[in-house]
């Protein structure tokens, strides 16, 4: 396959990088972490989003390297900001095919260690396949990685199994409301009725409440007087390079 063959060497050259994006505090407005994002610098293309290479990346496995070496930037990138003295928690999207596999917890655990990061600095956005495909696995995974005191979130919520049941079984922390709700929640009272329910849950659960994918600013006055804790996306400002994330949002000003 042409398209995993370039992945691979890609990763070689260098020609991947993470972009940022900030989490709004709905309640005070300031900024209380970032979500990193993946994105492939091509030689030619130019700069290539995700969604053109996840998909062939987990059909040929290539995302257990991939995804590994995401893990050990955002932790390089969470500990340099946490050592210069502008601590901000940073989520990294896991894939199904990293997250099975034995090695994840002690992988994380030696990056902790090697970078000397905070465990409560580093959040782990899981999806609703990863807890469905064998649920009783999945959990042991996530206990042990709560036990390192990581967090544990819950991406895309709404758009997959979603057995209500789940959210109570599992140890997370946080639970992020898919885009596609935000989208037509302002026209569409039924997706209105969607994210009013998801906030209240994760409410009655203690859990934390995430939108993503806000563009508009009636979303936003909603979400806050939902109850919504935090909000991310083009409203506030999409994913950027780490320097320009530190000096937009870590500087003191
Ligand atoms: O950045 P963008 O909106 O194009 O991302 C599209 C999709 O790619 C999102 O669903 C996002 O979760 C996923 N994605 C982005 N970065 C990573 C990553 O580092 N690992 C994995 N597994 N998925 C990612
Ligand atoms: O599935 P996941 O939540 O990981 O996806 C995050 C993706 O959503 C990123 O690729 C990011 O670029 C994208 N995104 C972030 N904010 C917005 C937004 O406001 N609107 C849209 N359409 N996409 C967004
Ligand atoms: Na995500
Ligand atoms: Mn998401």
């Amino acid at each position: 396959l042409q398209l995993d063959h370039a992945l691979r060497q890609g990763l070689r050259a260098q020609q991947f990088v993470l972009h940022y994006q900030p989490r709004i505090d709905l309640h005070n407005g300031q900024m209380r972490s970032c979500e990193a994002l993946l994105r492939w610098q091509h030689p030619e293309r130019g700069l290539v989003l995700p969604g053109e290479f996840i998909g062939v990346a987990e059909e040929t496995g290539f995302i257990v390297a991939l995804g590994d070496w995401v893990l050990e930037q955002a932790v390089r990138q969470a500990a340099a900001w946490q050592d210069a003295g502008t601590p901000c928690p940073v989520a990294v999207n896991l894939s199904a095919l990293q997250f099975h596999p034995g090695g994840l917890v002690m992988r994380v655990q030696q990056l902790l260690s090697t970078y000397g990061l905070q465990a409560h600095l580093l959040e782990l956005e899981l999806t609703e396949s990863i807890l469905i495909e064998d649920a009783d696995e999945a959990l042991a995974r996530m206990q042990e990685l709560r036990a390192l005191g990581v967090r544990l979130s819950l991406d895309d919520f709404g758009t997959g199994y979603s057995s209500l049941g789940y959210l109570k079984r599992f140890p997370l922390q946080q639970i992020k409301i898919d885009r596609s709700f935000i989208a037509t929640m302002h026209s569409d009272a039924v997706d209105a009725a969607i994210v009013t329910s998801i906030i209240q849950l994760a409410r009655a659960l203690k859990m934390e409440v995430v939108a993503e994918g806000v563009e508009l600013e009636e979303q936003r006055q909603h979400l806050r007087e939902l109850g919504c804790d935090q909000y991310q996306g083009f409203l506030c400002s999409r994913a950027v390079p780490a320097s320009e994330f530190h000096a937009c949002w870590l500087q003191p000003r």
